[in-house]
Formats: structure tokens, C-alpha cells, sequence
């Protein structure tokens, strides 16, 4: 396992859409440890293979661990997608690791079905609600290039950008 860089707004490359994952080869279950290792650390509930620069469609995640009592429930998404979703909509206040210490309210749809394969390569199917829903939503976007800021509003995506944009002018690390 190796504890990786997390990339950080406004870096061009959470702009790309991450390519599908051909087969569960030893170099994906590789990847995936590294992006719990660096999840873990940083510390998050989840992160997409993006996010340490590697533009695949695979997401860790770990909803249980952040309670700090031990526990602990790893799980690994490949190639997931929305394969339905509720009318009804939720809103949660979100966080990114690739825009540290920046949080704001987003709406998404309250449920959602995925289909996703499993690191044995296994596809699977599962509905997803509460902070999964929100979560695999928000993980989902980074695959395809979307950030959370992107669901807010105009004013308050553009003074968070800009933030980030002098920050890294000045050469400030968010670590
Ligand atoms: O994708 C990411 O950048 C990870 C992000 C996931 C997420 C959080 C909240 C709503 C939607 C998606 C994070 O993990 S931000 C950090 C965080 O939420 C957290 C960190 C430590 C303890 C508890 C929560
Ligand atoms: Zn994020």
C-alpha cells in the first residue's frame, strides 16, 4: 500500500472523465489500496481513483469509519453507475477532498439503484439511501468530471474557484 497525493482545486485534471475498468486485474486491487490508505489518512468517507490522479472508474469508500469507534466497512466500486433514481430529493451538506475545508448544501436524489462490479468481479446491484446515496453520487461525478461546487450556485462556485485559484498562484498546500 502507498499513501498517495490527493489532487486539490484548481487542478485540470479533475476535469477528466476516467476511462472504464477492462478486467480486476492485481494493478486495480493495487490502486484500490492505495486510495484506502489515502482516504484513511486524509481522512475522508470516500475517494475516486481521480483524485490521486489516476483517471479510472474505480471509488473506495467507507461510511462506518468515520464514527472513530474501530469499526470499519472498506468497500470498493468499479465502473459503478445510476441505473435508477428517486423523484424525491435530499439535501446534505458536502465536503471534497480536493477542495479542503470548503462545505456547502447540495441536492440530489434521495435514492438511487447502481449496478457496479466488485474487486473479485463480481457485478453487482444495490439501492442506495442516507449518506451512500448522497456519497456514491458525489463519487460518481468525479468520474465523469463533475465537482460538488458544480451543484451550487453560480456566485458561490465562482468565489470558491477563485480561492482556490490564488492559493495555488501563491503556492499554498492544503495539506
Ligand atoms: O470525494 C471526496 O472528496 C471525499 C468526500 C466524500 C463526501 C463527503 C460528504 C458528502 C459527499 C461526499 C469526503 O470524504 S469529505 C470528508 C468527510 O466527509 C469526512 C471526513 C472525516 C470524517 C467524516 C467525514
Ligand atoms: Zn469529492
Amino acid at each position: 500500500m502507498a499513501l498517495r497525493e490527493i489532487i486539490i482545486l484548481p487542478d485540470k485534471r479533475l476535469r477528466e472523465i476516467s476511462k472504464p475498468v477492462a478486467e480486476v486485474t492485481s494493478e486495480i486491487r493495487k490502486l484500490a489500496d492505495d486510495m484506502f490508505e489515502s482516504m484513511y489518512d486524509a481522512p475522508g468517507i470516500g475517494l475516486a481513483a481521480i483524485q490521486i490522479a489516476e483517471p479510472v472508474r474505480l471509488i473506495t469508500m467507507d461510511l462506518v469509519r468515520k464514527e472513530g469507534n474501530g469499526a470499519s466497512e472498506p468497500r470498493a466500486f468499479i465502473n459503478p453507475e445510476v441505473i435508477g433514481s428517486s423523484a424525491e430529493l435530499n439535501i446534505y451538506e458536502e465536503g471534497c477532498l480536493s477542495i479542503p475545508e470548503y462545505y456547502a448544501e447540495v441536492e440530489r436524489p434521495k435514492t438511487v439503484r447502481i449496478r457496479y462490479t466488485d474487486l473479485d468481479g463480481n457485478v453487482k446491484e444495490e439501492d442506495a439511501d442516507g449518506l451512500f446515496a448522497t456519497c456514491i453520487q458525489h463519487e460518481i461525478d468525479h468520474l465523469n468530471g463533475v465537482l460538488f461546487v458544480d451543484h451550487i450556485s453560480k456566485l458561490k462556485k465562482a468565489m470558491v474557484v477563485r480561492k482556490f485559484e490564488k492559493a495555488a498562484k501563491r503556492g499554498i498546500k492544503y495539506v
